[in-house]
């Protein structure tokens, strides 16, 4: 273990004893003999920030990442005073602060075991250069500890052994490894013995975290600047943890239109008009669903934002009208890149208005970006968001374009050897004049946030529909984000795997990779096993470079088309199970991809597994990642789960071999689950829906399910008009309840479910609603196993004789 006298020559300084303390309210602040200062706010039972000051003054307390939406209360708080250390006790955990040096220990509150304890803990180095201090801080990592969350990071989604760093960075063709990339997200959680931990250290300049790499029983994280302020948050289930932290950074501030969850095209470039008709109606042709279709930077004049080329473009509203005719919504893209040009209005009221950034000494930051010269809005500023929010009034409110995509924030500049802004470049920060340093991590966070604000106020009633590339905590609040510019190959699809998961564990689930890979061109097989991957992403995309050949489902032959149309059309099917899974992340932060060591954390087979993950709450997926298979190996976690192809029941706790051709994936559903589904539509809200289905697969035993519903769109929901139901199932030898309750004040338009019975032990001979007998005849659908009924019933019972 290192020393403190070895650290102290490098330069570090740490907290001597403490000398006093005082309490106000929920904060506790303890004073060192040499002047430190240790604040420590308990947020909610199982939420404590953790702030340090060197000089005993803090910095103004604002933060990009924190929502104030986020709950707070907690129901006990006490303090005790010992001979050796301070402890804070909270209804979930109990804080040990040692008088010696200020170090913190944290344990479980009911078996007192502890969950995380400092090392060095809180140390700092004095910044001669930048002025303040390198903030940093140490804690012991134990045998056996795991680590995951941090964003997008493109590697393996155990963390333990590897160091990273988070500076927001445009990374054309990343591989795997490749660190730092578009996102930075300081969250990360801890799983020691089946209890499990998060720490966000909200810190927005570059920071760095090392999980038991540099020495193997500590992890550490420092950051070039600013405070060492971090929120320490306990489950122990990890899910719990994760949704402490979406509840701490945002969860949406929205549900998303229904369309956007399903599936869109997108191409740099598909130009002019001509072509994007050539593709739209190829989808329709091919009565493959689509619900958006893209256009990327060639749709501007000389990339201008919010201009159009006139020649490809000739007559954009009655485009977007066309094709919205079609089921077709159009994203445009919009880069922070504003083109030096006198004749070019949003540049001269930039420059009339002073809304550009500007280098230290008073230049503007000058770039070069696809319009060439460029100068950028300083989006920290919040007359510029508002600014910036106004522009989006022609594109939307007049032209009818449904979503924006904003890219090139992080932000990216060509030709300068750091990709970015010089650390120099001021920014106001909220009226906190800073560097680049400080806010070059949420530069693109507030473009994503003022667009989406521009959106939420020209496309109401309806919902507002953005993505981002760059991200720091908490942009999850705005918008939807992608991966990033990937590659077509197989290493990528493993990579799009990962990172998914990894956002969904990291707060921001609504995410999804450019399907098919960005650069290069994938062969059909490729394709085919990224677009079943791809269906299980809440954001589901194709996009790829104009100069890598076609990426369309129609591009690799008649079997690839088939195979592609009959994953997008399973997605249609499940949209309503995804929606509620939507609900349920927008409602209470629970991710909508479920990594398997979140889902079973007690079982220590998860804790390496990258593979499998859980859609929602009932469906086990594990994508095909090799060329060639016929099959894999997979983990099935503890349970019971039936294969969805032909409803084979496999008891989980094990490997399995699956057999998967092309044409077919790995996909499991848990016992005892009801999956709603719609009907396959080429879009969302072709059909006014007659029936939704309810996959009833049979437990011996009870479970939960779920459909949220309302009108897919506008905001009537926010004043309860949406419905969800919870079914509860409960299977006995020869007998099957299904047992409804309904909340909320929105009635849809379908009046029946088609109940689909799998895996029923016994044959039906007796059929009760609401404690009513029905004859079997008047309600069995088209085969024996199928009941249409009435969709508010309450209780439905099922009995008959078990097969034998
Ligand atoms: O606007 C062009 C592309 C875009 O298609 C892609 O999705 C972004 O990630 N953009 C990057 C700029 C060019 C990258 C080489």
């Amino acid at each position: 273990m290192i020393t403190n006298t070895e650290l102290e020559i490098k330069g570090n300084q740490f907290p001597s004893n403490i000398i006093s303390y005082d309490k106000n309210i929920d904060t506790f602040q303890f004073y060192t003999a040499n002047g430190v200062t240790l604040k420590v706010t308990i947020l909610r039972d199982s939420v404590i920030r953790f702030r340090y000051s060197t000089t005993g003054i803090f910095d103004k307390d604002f933060s990009y990442g924190i929502t104030k939406y986020a709950n707070s209360g907690y129901d006990i708080l006490e303090i005790e005073e010992t001979d050796k250390e301070y402890l804070i006790t909270t209804e979930k955990l109990i804080c040990s602060i040692k008088k010696e040096n200020a170090k913190v220990s944290i344990f479980d509150a009911k078996d007192k075991s502890l969950i995380n304890q400092d090392e060095i803990g809180f140390h700092w180095e004095e910044s001669y250069q930048h002025g303040g201090n390198i903030v940093k801080m140490s804690k012991v990592s134990r045998k056996g500890e795991s680590y995951y969350g941090l964003g997008d990071k493109p590697t393996h989604l155990n963390l333990k052994g590897k160091r990273f760093q988070n500076w927001v960075t445009d990374s054309y063709a990343y591989g795997k490894d490749s660190d730092p990339i578009y996102k930075a997200i300081p969250f990360f959680t801890g799983l020691h013995e089946g209890k499990s931990y998060g720490i966000f250290f909200d810190n927005t300049f570059r920071t760095y975290f090392d999980f038991a790499h540099e020495r193997k029983d500590v992890m550490s994280f420092w950051a070039q600047g600013g405070e060492m302020n971090y929120y320490f948050m306990y489950g122990p289930e990890m899910s719990k943890v994760i949704a402490n932290y979406t509840d701490l950074t945002g969860k949406p501030h929205q549900m998303p239109p229904l369309w956007s969850l399903g599936f869109q095209q997108c191409k740099w470039s598909y130009y002019p008009e001509s072509k994007v008709k050539e593709i739209t109606s190829k989808f329709r042709e091919l009565q493959i669903p689509c619900d958006a279709i893209y256009l990327d930077i060639d749709y501007m004049e000389g990339f201008r934002c919010f201009t159009w080329n006139k020649e490809y473009f000739p007559d954009p509203k009655r485009m977007v009208k066309e094709l919205s005719d079609d089921g077709f919504k159009t994203v445009a893209i919009i880069d922070p890149g504003i083109k030096i040009d006198m004749e070019y209005s949003v540049f001269k009221e930039g420059l009339e208005n002073d809304y550009f950034c500007k280098r230290a000494d008073g230049p503007y930051m000058k770039g070069k970006v696809w319009p060439g010269q460029c100068y950028f809005p300083d989006y920290t500023n919040p007359e510029v968001r508002e600014w910036w929010s106004g522009l989006f009034k022609e594109l939307i409110e007049d032209i009818g374009v449904k979503g924006v995509w904003n890219d090139m924030n992080e932000p990216a500049v060509m030709e300068v050897p750091n990709k970015t802004f010089p650390d120099d470049v001021r920014h106001d920060y909220e009226g906190n004049p800073c560097s680049h340093r400080k806010a070059h991590n949420i530069y693109g966070m507030q473009m994503a946030r003022a667009t989406y604000h521009g959106l939420k106020k020209f496309a109401f009633p309806k919902r507002p529909f953005v993505i981002t590339r760059a991200a720091y905590s908490g942009t999850q609040r705005y918008c939807c984000t992608w991966t990033g510019d990937n590659v077509a190959s197989w290493e990528h699809l493993w990579i799009a795997n990962v990172q998914a998961q990894r956002m969904s564990m990291s707060g921001y689930s609504f995410v999804g990779s450019d399907i098919g890979g960005f650069a290069e061109q994938p062969d059909g097989e490729l394709f085919a096993r990224w677009i079943q991957l791809g269906i299980f992403h809440p954001f589901c995309r194709v996009h790829s470079s104009g100069d890598h050949g076609d990426q369309e489902p129609w591009t690799f032959g008649d079997e690839v088309t088939g195979i592609v149309r009959k994953f997008i059309e399973l997605r249609y099917q499940l949209l309503p199970y995804l929606y509620t899974a939507f609900w349920k992340y927008y409602n209470d932060g629970t991710p909508i991809l479920n990594s398997l060591v979140m889902y079973d954390q007690s079982d220590i087979q998860t804790h390496f597994r990258t593979d499998e993950f859980i859609f929602g709450d009932k469906i086990l997926v594990c994508p095909i990642l090799e060329p060639n298979s016929k099959g894999r190996r997979m983990y099935i976690p503890r349970g019971d789960w039936y294969n969805m192809w032909d409803d084979e029941l496999i008891s989980g706790g094990k490997e399995l071999w699956v057999n998967s051709d092309i044409d077919t994936m790995p996909i499991f559903i848990k016992s005892g689950a009801i999956i709603p589904k719609y009907p396959v539509q080429q879009y969302v809200e072709e059909k006014n829906i007659k029936e939704v289905t309810l996959d009833v697969y049979y437990k011996l035993g009870a479970e939960k399910s779920y459909l949220f519903d309302d009108a897919h769109d506008g905001f009537d929901y926010t004043k309860g008009k949406y419905s969800y139901r919870t079914f509860k199932l409960k299977g006995k030898e020869e007998e099957l309840i299904v047992q409804q309750h309904k909340s909320g004040r929105y009635s849809a338009g379908y009046e029946k479910f088609k109940i689909k019975l799998h895996a029923l032990p016994f044959i039906m001979s007796k059929i009760e609603i609401d404690n009513e007998e029905i004859e079997l005849d008047l309600v069995k659908g088209n085969d024996d196993n199928t009941l249409i009924i009435d969709k508010d019933f309450n209780e439905l019972h099922i009995s008959g004789q078990k097969i034998v």
